[in-house]
């Protein structure tokens, strides 16, 4: 394997010069650059991006701390952000922690020792774990330290959103499927359906779905639904709570209810949920937002860069069939 003395050699500059080409770290002039690069070329020389790191601080690595990726919304989310950090030339080191304190602890410590310039924590359970890290932080839907930006979708006005397509389709007996009081992203749903209904005087019901029944695809809910035939509006906190509901209203022949007599909705707008039958309601995230949002405020810290407390990104109502059954809906 060549090694930078090869590369110097071979374009008959010193080692110190392709170092500086390397890094970046002062100018260059263009005869010698085309030079070191072809003799990078020539030789497949690959720089030693850890070791480099050391002297530049620059590994263009950023660290991703996703809770689950049995739920399509982290996945997505990852895949945004890939695709903005990628443009920079940063590439991404991903932990599934699961919502485990000693998974997410130790990757910490592996993220650390991969000298990774930044790292994004979406909905940690643990913010205490990162106290202490120096590396920048930026804080993906749950609130981590005052001193650690925090990006996050409107979900208050999701909320709303929700109660008010309810209230156009006329619903009368409304319940919300809220999320464990740990994801604080769904505390806010909650938050801002109740709040609108209040405006409306409208009572509703509200049933938490505790964390060990989330949040993936093939959680048995474990009779979790029983009964909810009763109502005819229900506003899930996630795409997959919703996508579970209109299965279990499948299961009970009611399948022709739905977007009839029985209106649901979701929250997120993971690609998934316009692929089922029907296709969900939902108020989307916009997780493409909320991504490059993460990125763009933690590459702000990199560069030391003033940043705000929070930055809030916009969700939207994407009407579909599960709360309306015919017509052109989508949109
Ligand atoms: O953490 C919340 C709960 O579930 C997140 O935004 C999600 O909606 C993803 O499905």
């Amino acid at each position: 394997m060549s090694n930078i003395r090869d590369v110097a050699k071979l374009s008959g500059v010193s080692i110190s010069t392709v170092s500086r080409y390397i890094n970046s770290s002062a100018n260059v002039n263009e005869d010698t650059k085309k030079k070191i690069e072809h003799a990078i070329k020539v030789l497949s020389y690959r720089p030693n991006v850890l070791a480099r790191g050391v002297l530049t601080k620059k590994t263009r690595k950023i660290g991703l701390l996703i809770p689950s990726v049995a739920n399509p919304f982290f996945p997505e989310l990852f895949l945004s952000i890939e695709e903005y950090v990628q443009k920079f030339g940063y590439s991404l080191l991903v932990y599934n922690v699961k919502g485990d304190r000693e998974h997410e602890e130790q990757a910490l410590i592996e993220l650390e020792e991969n000298r990774v310039e930044g790292i994004l924590v979406a909905r940690t359970e643990n913010p205490d774990l990162y106290l202490k890290s120096n590396i920048p932080i930026v804080a993906v839907e749950n609130f981590i330290s005052v001193n650690v930006p925090l990006v996050i979708s409107d979900n208050i006005q999701g909320g709303s959103l929700a109660f008010q397509h309810l209230m156009e389709l006329k619903c009368k007996k409304i319940i919300h499927f809220s999320g464990d009081s740990i994801y604080e992203a769904t505390v806010f749903r909650k938050n801002g359906f109740i709040e609108e209904a209040r405006k409306h005087n409208i009572e509703v019901e509200v049933k938490q779905i505790k964390k060990k029944y989330i949040e993936n695809a093939y959680d048995d809910f474990n009779g979790l639904f029983e009964g909810i035939e009763k109502y005819d509006g229900i506003f899930a906190y996630n795409d997959v709570l919703a996508m579970k509901i209109i299965q279990y209203f499948s299961s009970k022949n009611m399948f022709y209810d739905i977007g009839d007599k029985v209106h649901i909705i979701g929250f997120d707008n993971i690609s998934s949920s316009q692929l089922i039958s029907p296709m969900l309601t939902t108020i989307s995230q916009n997780v493409q937002q909320l991504g490059i949002m993460s990125a763009k405020v933690l590459f702000k810290l990199i560069n030391n860069e003033s940043v705000e407390k929070i930055y809030k990104t916009p969700v939207n109502l994407i009407v579909r069939e599960s709360t309306i059954k015919t017509g052109d809906t989508d949109g």
